[in-house]
C-alpha cells in the first residue's frame, strides 16, 4: 500500500524531505542541490509521492490544498514542469547516472519515501501486523484480532488510568452509568482526560489500518475520531442488545461508515464479557432484530483476544458486549472512528467544544488532525475583516 494518499501525509514527507536534505547535503553536487531547492523540484517530487503524473498537476489548478501541503507559493503549469524535468530550465542537465532531471528526482523520491516509511511512518512490523491474511479475515468476517500491539506493562498502565478516572467520576457525581441498576460505566472523551490515552490513537499502526479501511477517492483525510471512551462491565454484568454501530437509515450503504478498535488491556476470555458478534453479518446491510439474533444464536462468536491486542470491527457488524460472568470488571478501551464525510457519525463527541485549550496545546499535530482541529483552515480564513458590521 502506498502510504502517501493524503495531503496530511504529503505534508509529513515534505517536512521529512527538507530535514533529510540538510543531513545528506554532502551526497550531492552543488548543481543538484540548486535544483532540489527549486519549487518545481518539490512539485514534481510531491506528484510522484502521490503516485501522480506531471500532467495531473492540472487537478490542483483550482485549489490550494496541494500547495499548502508542500508549502509552495504558486503552482507551475504542466509545460513548465516538463521543461524543468528535461533540464533546459537550468540550461544544462544535472548529469550523473540520470539522463535527465526527472529521472534524478524520481530515483531520489524512491529513496526518501523508503526512509520516511521506515523511520516515521509504516515500518515492516506494521505492514506485517496488517498483512493480507488479516485484511482478508476482516473483509470476510467484519472483525479481526491483531495481537502484540501493546506491552503488558502498557496495558496495566492504561487500565489503571481508566479505573482511576472511573472512580474519580463516580466520586464527583459526573460519571456516565447505565445498564440495569446503573452498574455499567462509560468514560467518554478520553482525549481530554489522559494525555497518554489520547496519544495512543496516533500509533502508526492505527493510522495505517484506518487509512486502509476508510480509503476512498480523495486526498483529504479519510476518517476522524468519533469517540474515544472506556466501557466497564462489572462482574456479573448482563450482555448488551445486539446492534450495529453504523446507525444510518436503512438500507445501510455498502461503504464503510464506522470502524472500532478495542485496545485489549486484559485478556478477553470466554466468560469475562468479550464482545460477541455474528461473523459476516456486516454484509447483510440491515440492523439486527430480536428474531435475527435468535435465528443465528449458534453462529455467534466471542471476540476472544489476549492482552495487548487490538480487536477491530466494522460498524456494519452485528455485535454486543458479552455477559461478564466473572466477579471482576471488564474494561474495554473503545476507539471509534468514522468516515470523515459523515458529520453525525463523526461528531459523536464534539471535540471542538469539549477539549480545553490548555490540553489542546499539549497535543501532537497528529492528534489535533485526527480531531479535526486543522480541518477547513483555508488560507486567509482567519484574517479579520473590517466590514464585519456593515
Ligand atoms: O464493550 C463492548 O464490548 C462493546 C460495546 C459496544 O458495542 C457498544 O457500546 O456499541
Ligand atoms: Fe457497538
Amino acid at each position: 500500500m502506498n502510504s502517501i494518499k493524503s495531503y496530511t501525509n504529503l505534508n509529513k514527507i515534505v517536512v521529512f524531505f527538507h530535514d533529510w536534505l540538510n543531513l545528506n547535503q554532502q551526497g550531492f553536487s552543488s548543481q543538484q542541490l540548486e535544483l532540489l531547492k527549486k519549487d518545481n523540484a518539490l512539485i514534481i517530487l510531491s506528484l510522484f509521492w502521490l503516485g501522480k503524473k506531471i500532467e495531473e498537476v492540472n487537478n490542483f489548478q483550482a485549489n490550494r490544498y496541494f500547495l499548502n501541503a508542500i508549502n509552495v507559493e504558486y503552482l507551475q503549469e504542466q509545460n513548465s514542469l516538463y521543461k524543468f524535468s528535461i533540464g533546459n530550465e537550468l540550461d544544462n542537465q544535472i548529469g550523473g547516472n540520470s539522463s535527465n532531471n526527472l529521472d534524478f528526482l524520481k530515483d531520489l523520491g524512491v529513496v526518501i519515501l523508503r526512509e520516511f516509511d521506515e523511520q516515521k511512518n509504516i515500518n515492516s512490523d506494521t505492514r506485517e501486523k496488517w498483512n493480507l491474511s488479516k485484511r482478508n479475515f476482516f473483509n470476510d468476517n467484519g472483525y479481526v484480532v491483531i495481537p502484540d500491539v501493546l506491552s503488558s506493562a502498557e496495558c496495566d498502565h492504561y487500565r489503571e488510568i481508566v479505573i482511576n478516572i472511573a472512580k474519580e467520576e463516580e466520586l464527583n457525581n459526573s460519571g456516565y452509568f447505565y445498564g440495569f441498576n446503573n452498574r455499567f460505566q462509560r468514560i467518554y472523551n478520553l482525549v481530554n482526560k489522559s494525555h497518554k490515552l489520547g496519544e495512543l490513537l496516533t500509533l502508526p499502526i492505527v493510522e495505517y489500518i484506518m487509512n486502509d479501511l476508510f480509503d476512498r477517492e480523495t486526498l483529504h483525510d479519510k476518517y476522524t475520531l468519533s469517540s474515544w471512551h472506556a466501557n466497564i462491565i462489572p462482574g456479573g454484568g448482563e450482555e448488551q442488545k445486539f446492534h450495529l454501530d453504523s446507525a444510518v437509515p436503512q438500507p445501510i450503504p455498502p461503504w464503510i461508515i464506522r470502524a472500532n478498535i478495542n485496545f485489549i488491556v486484559e485478556d478477553y476470555t470466554a466468560d469475562n464479557g468479550a464482545t460477541v458478534c455474528l461473523p459476516g453479518s456486516h454484509k447483510i446491510l440491515s440492523k439486527p432484530t430480536f428474531s435475527d439474533e435468535q435465528k443465528h444464536k449458534k453462529q455467534l462468536v466471542k471476540m476472544i483476544a489476549p492482552k495487548g491486542s487490538m480487536v477491530i470491527w466494522t460498524g456494519h457488524l452485528w455485535h454486543k458486549s458479552g455477559e461478564n460472568s466473572t466477579n471482576k470488571n471488564r474494561v474495554a478501551l473503545l476507539a471509534c472512528f468514522a468516515a470523515s464525510h459523515l458529520i453525525e457519525m463523526a461528531l459523536e463527541e464534539n471535540h471542538q467544544l469539549i477539549i480545553g485549550e490548555e490540553n489542546l496545546n499539549s497535543f501532537s499535530e497528529e492528534l489535533k488532525n485526527l480531531l479535526l482541529f486543522n480541518h477547513g483552515l483555508k488560507q486567509g480564513a482567519k484574517s479579520k475583516s473590517s466590514y464585519f458590521k456593515d
